[in-house]
């Protein structure tokens, strides 16, 4: 296994200072080590993956230096238009080295989100006329290849990619000390069943990519409670508050719910602004902040150092509360808000981290969308 303390030195040594991205459940080792052991100079935990090649864009326009962007291919997308039409050598040409933690590679079992991504990653590498390697663990040839990445990128004046395999990194031996909690904080799960046990019967709930899907997923088992309203957003991470308004948009006699978590919020915070100033729609969107990418290893987002119901009162939401964490706040506040019409937002601050045996749904995404589409169309 390449050894996250490592593999940095040998992309340090061939003068990359800068490292900025979207973490990943691959690269969790690596950006734990780059996030305990870079200066704040050093290293950005960026909103979303293209933001990530924006500020890799600007690293090097001010100081020549070799950036690396992280990101899983899931965000592959987000990255497609800066690579193609800032960095490609065709438009201002700028060398960076773009690791990518490679979910759903061919002959690895993944979940359904991640086969198809996995299986066209390098078609789309291809396409882009990115040249890219493999990483799988072997320590000496991630050596290698981050010289040839570094070399490649330097001499034709373009991004170059590494593919990282499931199960390439070991252990990072440094990790940032972890956040306290206040006493009162709740699990994200135990949340999740508080909000859906106090939200009116047959409520629809929109839900976010990774961990609170699947925990809005097990609660409904663990209560007994019909799934049919529910639509798990598995893949898509920041789309879910626009799936749900765009339902609540169509069905103004629905009453839908958005379980967002802050990273998905912040990876496209415009999407905020288009609730804010939706005419119509009953929408209340409610981000579980934890403050970090709980999902993919707990690596900390900002959510905790900005205001977002700052934001979303002055995107214009019609009632906005919170941060909330005690349980009889969350009750009292979903109540209330409940009741109220329009766009509306509530924060929970709840604490990081999940139960270690959480399921995943049984059902195939199809089978999901037939249940809702049947439940909410009906
Ligand atoms: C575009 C994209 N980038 C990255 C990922 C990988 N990913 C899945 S869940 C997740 C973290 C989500 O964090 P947050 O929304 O705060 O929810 P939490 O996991 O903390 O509950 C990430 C980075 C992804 N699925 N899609």
């Amino acid at each position: 296994m390449i050894s996250p303390r490592d593999f940095h030195a040998a992309l340090a040594a061939e003068g990359v200072d800068f490292l900025a991205g979207v973490p990943d459940s691959l690269l969790k080792d690596f950006c734990a080590y780059v996030d305990a052991a870079l200066p704040p100079e050093g290293h950005v935990i960026a909103a979303n993956e293209g933001t990530a090649v924006g500020l890799a864009v600007g690293h090097h326009l001010a100081t020549d230096s070799m950036p690396v962007v992280y990101l899983q291919n899931s965000g592959l997308g987000n990255t497609i238009n800066p690579l193609l039409s800032l960095a490609d050598p065709e438009v201002y040409g700028i060398p960076m080295i773009v690791l990518i933690g490679w979910r759903g590679a061919p002959g690895v079992k993944d979940e359904p989100q991640h086969v198809k991504q996995g299986r066209v990653t390098p078609a789309l590498l291809d396409a882009m006329e990115i040249p890219y390697r493999e990483l799988d663990g072997d320590p000496a040839a991630a050596e290698e290849a981050a010289i040839w990445a570094a070399t490649t990128a330097r001499e034709t004046g373009a991004p170059v990619v590494l593919l990282v395999h499931k199960g390439a990194f070991g252990k990072a031996e440094m990790k940032r000390p972890s956040r306290e909690v206040s006493e009162s904080m709740m699990t994200r799960e135990a949340a999740i069943q508080l909000i859906t046990g106090t939200l009116p019967a047959g409520a629809t709930i929109v839900a976010t990519t990774g961990m609170i899907s699947r925990e809005l997923y097990e609660s409904r088992g663990e209560l007994g409670q019909d799934r049919a309203s529910d639509f798990l957003t598995v893949g898509s991470m920041g789309h879910a508050s626009q799936i749900a308004l765009g339902i609540a948009r169509a069905k103004p006699g629905a009453q839908v719910v958005c379980l967002d978590g802050d990273g998905a919020a912040l990876m496209h915070l415009g999407g905020m602004a288009t609730i804010g100033t939706s005419e119509t729609g009953e929408l209340l969107h409610i981000v579980l902040n934890n403050g970090a990418h709980d999902s993919v290893g707990g690596q900390p987002t900002v959510a905790q150092q900005i205001s977002l119901t700052g934001i979303a009162l002055a995107c214009g939401y019609n009632r906005v509360e919170g941060p909330v964490e005690a349980e009889a706040d969350i009750r009292a506040q979903v109540a209330s808000l409940a009741q109220v019409s329009g766009r509306r937002f509530l924060e929970v601050r709840v604490r990081p981290g999940s139960r270690a045996d959480l399921g995943r749904p049984r059902e195939t995404p199809a089978e999901n969308k037939a249940q809702f589409i049947a439940q909410l169309r009906g």
